[in-house]
């Protein structure tokens, strides 16, 4: 595809090349590229409109919600409960599955989402995004439930994408032929082929994680991000540079755009929850985009596309970026 092709043009074109397609995907894709628009909007409209701040309500995790997660939470679920291509949905924001009105014509895929990523950072303007991540439906089941989510690993993906809402609103996609960047034209309201073939640089010298919790972190973590600031002098033999935004999105678009290494990993402090990002909604879609750029996603002992979920909300550890870094990261928790 050429640059500054439409989205909806790629989009097709993806579903000619399968003769036997349904159109079901085109469509739920083209909802979905709908609904960010419209977040997108909200997002950059912000206190224009009265929409910044806490919701003052909890998430199923214990986490206040933004009033901002709230409202792209319903745009997402609303636009994709609009079409037919879904035979049920889940979110972050949301505590169950959620199911479809008894009348309503069921589609083939399941999708799940975290709507607004990053929420932390709304209120003090920096990027947020939208990650998602298409299933199958298991077939002849009427009304999905939690366990219908959690048959396949990631490995299963259909789909996987996020859009972030930056200085410039991108969505970045695969399935599972590569990864493509689509920047949105806010003048025609069309995402453009900005970012084709995406590849993450094998290599790397930096680094993004909360340094805050440096003393709850286990030793192959430690021992990682030690030897990362001794730098030339000691054993990688290479000065690292530092970045955190706390938002995954933006983490994962600047390991995309230039490499580098995420860490989200297991801690004390957290290690009874299993970790800190959300298996289905965060770490499968972006571990799936990471793989298909030429990156790799470990939560430290194992791939994360491998893991076998067992909770709709379960959390896992996150590592993931250019390869032979993470491959470090892996060799250290096996050491
Ligand atoms: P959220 O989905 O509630 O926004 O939480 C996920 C975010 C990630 O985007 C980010 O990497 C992480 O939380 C930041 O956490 P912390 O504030 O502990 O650094
Ligand atoms: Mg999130």
């Amino acid at each position: 595809m050429q640059i500054g092709t439409s989205l909806t043009h790629c989009l097709i074109k993806k579903q000619q090349a399968h003769p036997d397609a349904s159109g079901e995907f085109t469509l739920l894709m083209n909802d979905i590229v709908s609904a960010c628009k419209v977040i997108s909007s909200y997002v950059n409209k912000g206190n224009l409109i009265g929409i910044l701040g806490s919701a003052e309500t909890e998430n199923i995790q214990g986490e206040t919600q933004k009033k901002l997660d709230i409202i792209s939470n319903d745009v997402f679920t609303d636009t994709l409960m609009q079409g037919t291509q879904v035979a049920a949905l889940a979110s972050e924001e949301m505590d169950e599955v959620y199911h479809l009105p008894a009348n309503a014509k069921r589609g083939k895929y399941l999708c799940v989402y975290d709507p607004l990523d990053g929420s932390s950072n709304i209120d003090v303007n920096v990027t947020v995004g939208t990650i998602f991540s298409v299933l199958r439906a298991p077939e002849g089941v009427e009304n999905p439930s939690e366990q219908d989510f959690l048959q396949p690993p990631g490995t299963e993906q259909v789909a996987a994408g996020y859009c972030i809402y930056g200085p410039s609103t991108i969505m970045v996609l695969t399935t599972g032929e590569g990864v493509n960047g689509f920047t949105l034209d806010m003048d025609i309201g069309e995402f453009k082929l900005t970012h084709p073939n995406i590849t993450i640089p094998e290599d790397t010298k930096e680094f993004a994680i909360n340094m805050s919790n440096q003393r709850f972190w286990d030793a192959p973590v430690k021992r990682y991000i030690d030897e990362c600031l001794i730098g030339k002098e000691g054993p990688r033999g290479k000065d690292f540079n530092m970045r955190w935004v706390a938002s995954m999105v933006a983490e994962v678009h600047r390991i995309l755009t230039r490499g580098g290494v995420f860490l989200y990993p297991i801690d004390s402090k957290i290690r009874a929850q299993g970790g800190k990002l959300r298996l289905m909604y965060e770490a499968n879609p972006m571990a799936m985009i990471i793989e298909q750029a030429g990156g790799m996603a470990i939560t430290g002992p194992e791939r994360i596309l491998d893991i076998k979920p067992h909770k709709l909300h379960q959390r896992v550890p996150v590592i993931l970026g250019s390869k032979n870094e993470v491959q470090v990261l892996s060799d250290y928790h096996k050491a």
